[in-house]
């Protein structure tokens, strides 16, 4: 029988990788992966519990907060606080973000920016959720940490990823050294490692996109998707429409299977919908380490200087031949 890798194990081996480094990152994705596993449990019984459904508040973006939205909130700053090694939580579901204000904390090298419970408009119907998450070292060297700590360029993350509760439940990250996804045995209560050094495939077939917002996408993505239907034998046309509604989902699957995600900006989402910090950049991040590109249309999405804690960006993600080509109709007909 082959040895299983736990998450933990291969944490504390790939520490070599970073001479310097004295552990915290490591603790910090501990933390992580030991907050994702109490939300698994929670979404995996859903459909049992009255937590099901909406918490009738409303949160900074403006959306009805479902409840497992705050208790997955809730789980990873408890558990972002005790670790002791982040000092902000920059987190979806609140305007300001979250300074952790104990003696250990504060003065913490990291700042963790979290959309705890992507997706979560599938749950009540079954479907794929994940947590998406982005690691910052923070700039300023003493007194609590400031905003600016927080507004950083996706290239200056250390590392980044996002756990899919799905069929099965997978967290996947990286560090900047390649990109490693661990599957949940609910028997042991460990993520395993499943899928080493993850690639995505250069090309693909498969394009994931709210056609529904059609007639408010910029003409770039017009002429993109009619390309996308288009029968081509030679470039495998045309391609496959698979669009789940949970980001994390559709970018894991597209990320094994090859493909592109987009969400550009539409009429009722003029600077596209999707969070900077949060969202994109930590999927940019994983997607590159993986072979891939993220883009905003026109720039690399990692370069784009953040201006406030809750920006949103448009984004193509993905395969890079895919991408590039998507890339190349925004350019012509913008
Ligand atoms: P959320 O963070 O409020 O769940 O919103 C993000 C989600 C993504 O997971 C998903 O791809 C997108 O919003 C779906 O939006 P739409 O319903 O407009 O297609
Ligand atoms: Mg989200």
């Amino acid at each position: 029988m082959k040895g299983i890798k736990t998450l933990g194990q291969f944490i504390i081996e790939k520490q070599a990788d970073f001479p310097y480094a004295k552990g915290e990152l490591s603790r910090l994705l501990r933390d992580i992966g030991i907050a994702a596993k109490i939300v698994n449990r929670e979404v995996n019984k859903a459909g049992l519990v009255d937590i099901l459904g909406e918490a009738g508040t409303i949160n900074i973006q403006g959306e009805g907060q479902q409840m497992l939205d705050i208790f997955a909130n809730t789980q990873f700053i408890a558990a972002l606080t005790s670790g002791g090694e982040c000092c902000i939580v920059a987190t979806e579901e609140e305007e300001e973000f979250v300074p952790i204000d104990s003696p250990v904390s504060k003065n913490a090298k990291y700042i963790v920016c979290i959309d705890p419970l992507d997706g979560s408009s599938n749950i009540d119907v079954n479907v794929a959720v994940g947590t998406v998450f982005s690691i910052l070292r923070r700039k300023s060297v003493e007194g609590m940490a400031t905003l600016q700590d927080v507004l950083q360029k996706g290239t200056e993350q250390v590392a980044a990823g996002y756990v899919i509760y799905g069929s099965s439940t997978m967290m996947v990250y990286t560090t900047g050294k390649g990109v490693n996804g661990f599957t949940l045995d609910p028997s042991i209560g460990e993520f395993c490692l499943s899928h080493p050094d993850m690639k995505v495939p250069q090309d693909g077939k498969i394009y994931s996109i709210n056609e529904g917002n059609y007639v408010h996408f910029p003409e770039g993505v017009k002429k993109y998707l009619k390309y996308c239907q288009v029968e081509d034998t030679a470039t495998n046309r045309p391609y496959t429409s698979r669009y789940i509604g949970s980001m994390v989902a559709d970018i894991h699957r597209n990320l094994i299977k090859g493909g592109i995600y987009m969400y550009p900006t539409t009429a009722s989402s003029p600077k596209g919908k999707l969070r900077l910090l949060y969202e994109c950049n930590p999927m940019a991040f994983i997607i590159e380490q993986a072979g891939g590109i993220a883009s905003d249309g026109l720039n690399r999405i990692m370069d784009i200087e953040p201006e406030e804690l809750h920006q949103r960006g448009a984004i193509f993600i993905g395969s890079e031949k895919m991408v590039r080509i998507a890339e190349q109709f925004m350019a012509d007909y913008s």
